[in-house]
């Protein structure tokens, strides 16, 4: 399938193990929050689809982007938690800024996940303008929120079978 066609909440929910005994935590940018308050939505509702419990899944907020690596950092120091999805949306502005938030958010949830052994899950849009980021947040692309929290899923799940 062309990238450009694909969907972000296109998935077989068949494929997807039960979230059931899962417990999930959410670190939120505050920045866009038009945008991120959108995939938040459709984290929750994807992870209760699946059989998450409402009070197993924890929500935290940060001010933009560049925190959430830190705000996952502290979620996994403090709360029993199997995995942490991040959420943010990054748009391109006139300065090189995209580029070093981008990178330093990427760089830090890949770090986090290696050394901390939890999922760290990259639910964060990085686009050229606001429209792009609605379309993907529940527009004609479908909502990255559904893709992080079958990511999520799926990453716990396979931590379990491997006895990781
Ligand atoms: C400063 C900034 C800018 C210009 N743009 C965004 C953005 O598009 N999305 C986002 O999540 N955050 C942005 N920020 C805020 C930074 O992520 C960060 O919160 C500040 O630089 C303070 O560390």
């Amino acid at each position: 399938m062309e990238y450009k066609k694909q969907n972000l909440s296109f998935y077989d929910p068949e494929q997807v193990p039960s979230a059931a005994s899962m417990r999930m935590g959410i670190v939120v940018s505050e920045w866009n929050k038009e945008i991120t308050g959108a995939l938040l939505d459709s984290v929750v509702k994807t992870l209760k689809l699946h059989g998450a419990k409402k009070e197993n899944i924890y929500v935290q907020y940060v001010p933009g982007s560049f925190e959430l690596p830190q705000g996952a950092a502290y979620m996994i120091d403090q709360l029993d938690i199997d995995a942490v999805i991040c959420l943010g949306c990054v748009i391109q502005g006139e300065t090189r800024h995209f580029e070093f938030i981008c990178q330093a958010v990427s760089q830090g949830i890949m770090n986090l996940g290696l050394d901390s052994g939890i999922p760290v899950i990259f639910g964060v849009l990085t686009t050229d303008n606001f429209s792009q980021a609605r379309e993907r947040s529940g527009g004609v692309h479908g909502n990255k929120g559904d893709e992080a929290a079958v990511t999520a899923i799926k990453m716990v799940d396979l931590k379990k079978r491997l006895g990781a």
